[in-house]
Order: structure tokens, then sequence, then C-alpha cells
């Protein structure tokens, strides 16, 4: 196997001019599991930790390197691992605000709290499928925030709709998901019974990477092991008859598949935060932004206002009343965002004036 066949392109030879020195190389991250990585590099595969300057340097932003980044290495004579020394920049990376644990509270339905950090989950994929179950899990507000951040993220998206044995009319899921995915391809399939799941092989081509995200027991891995045509992951039943999941798939990992392509397992998401601009939510709801631009007035709140293209629309049913919700939800929630991100800016520039002794205490 060669680099070529991981991924490795001209972006990448550019971005690595950056972090070549003498004895470096590059290398690709497989798995990671807190600061304990596996890539793949010129002599196969090996383990990895990250430099101490590294730590240092990026440990702070929570910018380490994740599965399916390309980073510059050192491999010491006689030593087994090796030591991560640099990140090469990234093609496309899915991000999220992290996971709110205690303390959380909801305001105008927008989770608030949680640290202002980017939480990277894979980097330099190219096609990320958004996987949601056919079952008690359906949510089509869930899918429009995923559409967003994937959207964002720089890979294309693609919804699969999987266990449709489960469902008595996925037909109709099929339009509905249609409608808010605008141009992105929608599959409805069952792994289990394997209907619809041949649209899979569109996407496997050689030296491209695949990831699959979506909140747990939605059939990520079995899949993944669908693909394979062997049990590559470990897959379990869901725990609750709501069709919520435990949580069987504990860390990202890449594999490498005959076709050539390779696919990224990671773990359910209990939940995902917005980490992207505004741009990102207009974008993933253009439909909803190119509405409120025909609004007769500029500043419409689209309540109470005649000539609101808005209210015209829900009524004539071209607009579903909760995904003009959804967007004003993900709206305030990039707002409130775009805020913490200055205030964090603001109170670090302040930090750094008061250590340099330009501020007393
Ligand atoms: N009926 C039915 N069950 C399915 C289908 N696909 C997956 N399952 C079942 O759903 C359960 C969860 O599947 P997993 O593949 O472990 O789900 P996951 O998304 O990887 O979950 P995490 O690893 O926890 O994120 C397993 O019991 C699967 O057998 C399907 O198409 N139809
Ligand atoms: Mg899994
Ligand atoms: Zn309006």
């Amino acid at each position: 196997m060669t680099l070529e066949d991981y991924g490795w392109d001209e972006y990448f030879e550019k971005a690595y001019i950056h972090c070549k020195q003498k004895d470096y190389l590059p290398a690709r991250v497989i798995m990671r599991n807190r600061d304990y990585y596996t890539l793949i590099y010129e002599n196969g595969c090996i383990n990895a930790k990250l430099s101490g300057r590294f730590k240092h340097t990026y440990g702070f932003n929570s910018i380490a390197p994740v599965v399916g980044d390309w980073v510059a290495i050192y491999v010491r004579d006689g030593v087994s691992d090796a030591v991560i020394q640099g990140l090469l920049s990234r093609k496309t990376c899915f991000s999220r605000k992290p996971a709110v644990s205690g303390g959380r509270k909801i305001r105008n339905g927008v989770i608030q709290g949680g640290e202002t950090v980017e939480q990277v989950l894979a980097a330099n994929i190219d096609t990320v499928f958004i996987v949601s179950g056919l079952d008690g899990n359906f949510n089509i507000s869930r899918i429009e925030r995923y559409l967003t951040v994937a959207g964002s993220s720089g890979a294309r998206p693609v919804i699969i709709l999987n266990k449709a044995d489960l469902c008595s009319n996925p037909e109709e899921f099929l339009i509905q998901i249609e409608r808010i995915a605008l141009n992105n391809p929608v599959h409805c399939i069952s792994v289990f019974t394997g209907a619809g799941a041949e649209v899979l092989n569109n996407y496997m081509e050689a030296g491209k990477t695949l990831a699959f995200l979506g909140s747990s027991g939605v059939g990520k891995s079995t899949i993944i092991n669908f693909m394979f045509g062997e049990e590559k992951q470990t897959t379990k039943t869901t725990s609750t008859a709501n069709g919520k999941g435990r949580h069987t798939t504990t860390c990202t990992e890449l594999f490498m598949h005959e076709s050539g392509c390779m696919l990224i397992d990671t773990p359910g998401l209990r939940e995902l935060k917005l980490w992207c601009d505004e741009k990102a939510v207009e974008e993933s709801f253009r439909d909803v932004k190119d509405l409120v631009s025909q609004c007769k007035f500029s500043d419409c709140t689209h309540e109470k206002e005649s000539g609101c293209a808005i209210k015209d629309a829900i009524q004539n049913g071209q607009l579903s009343q909760e995904r003009f919700e959804n967007f004003k939800k993900l709206y305030s929630e990039v707002k409130d965002l775009e805020a913490r991100k200055k205030q964090k800016e603001l109170y670090i520039a302040r930090a750094r004036k008061r250590e340099r002794g330009g501020i007393q205490k």
C-alpha cells in the first residue's frame, strides 16, 4: 500500500512543505484513543503519541489530530512508537461544539453552556453519510442539523435512511427528507434485508474517504460490515423500544476497503451542537432564505406583516412550520456561538495583555 492509496495527493504534498523536516515522514491517522494514535505510513502501521511541543502549542485549542488527518511523524531507530510532530492543513473537517454535560440550560429552544471550542470529529472526508433509522429514532430536525454541519465541513453530504424493513411507509419518509435535503442525495435502505443497499457501491471510489455519522443505534457499523461482507465492527441491538442505542462503537476508526475507498466508523453522537457560521445555516436552508428575501419588508419578523413570503409559503404548504422553526433555532444557535467566540477571544487577549503586564489585575 502506498500513501496515495490512502488519499495522499498534491494538496497534502503542498501542505507538507510547512512541516517537512529532515527525518520526518508523512502519515495518516487511522485510529485514535485519547492520546494514543494508530497511523499508516510508508512502512505500514505504527502507534504514535503527540510530541511534547505539539501538545504545548495546540493542546489548549483542542486542535489535536483526529482520524483522517495527515501528520508529520518522527520515527526514531530502535523505538517502536512514532512521535507526531505536526498536523497538515485539512481539506475538510466535520466539527461540532462539544456536547454539554451537566448544568445545561435551554433558552428559546437553544442549548446554552458548554465550552466554546471546536471539536473535530473526523478530517479529510470526501463523502459524509448522515445515517438515520426509519424507526422510533427518526427526526427531521436532527437531519437538518446534520446537513448544516456537513455542509460546512466541505465534504459531500449523503443521507441514508436505514432500517426500511421496520417502516410500513418508507416512501413517505423519503419524500419528506428529499424536500429538506435540497440537492443532496437521499437513499432509503435496509441493510438487514439488503434492499436498496447496492446504492452504496456508487460511492466506493478508490482513494476516497467516506465517513458514517449519526445517532447511536442507527446502523452505522452494520452498514460498514455489510460493505465489507464481514464483521469489521461490533454491532448491538438497541437498548430501548424508542430506538435509542447504547453506544456500541466507542472510538472513530478508518478501514481500507478492497475497492480502494476508505470507510470511517464513528461512535453515535448524543448531540450535534453547531460549530459553523450563519452562512452554513443559510446554505442548508436556502429555500427559507430565498423566501425571506421575497418578504415585502426587509426587516420582516414573519409574524404580522403583510406581504410576508414565509407566512404565505407556510399557508400554501410550500414550507412547513417545523422547518421554519428549526431554521430560526439553528440561526440563533450560530449567533450565540459567534457571540461566545468573540467573548472568548476578548478574554484571551486580555489575559495575554495581563501576562505581559499591560493590565493590572
Ligand atoms: N431491522 C433492522 N435493524 C438494523 C438495520 N441496520 C442495523 N440494524 C440493527 O440496529 C442495531 C444497531 O446497529 P449498529 O450498527 O450497532 O448501530 P451504530 O449506528 O453503529 O451504533 P453506535 O456504534 O452505538 O453508534 C443492531 O442491532 C443492528 O442489527 C436494518 O436495516 N434493519
Ligand atoms: Mg457502531
Ligand atoms: Zn416575512
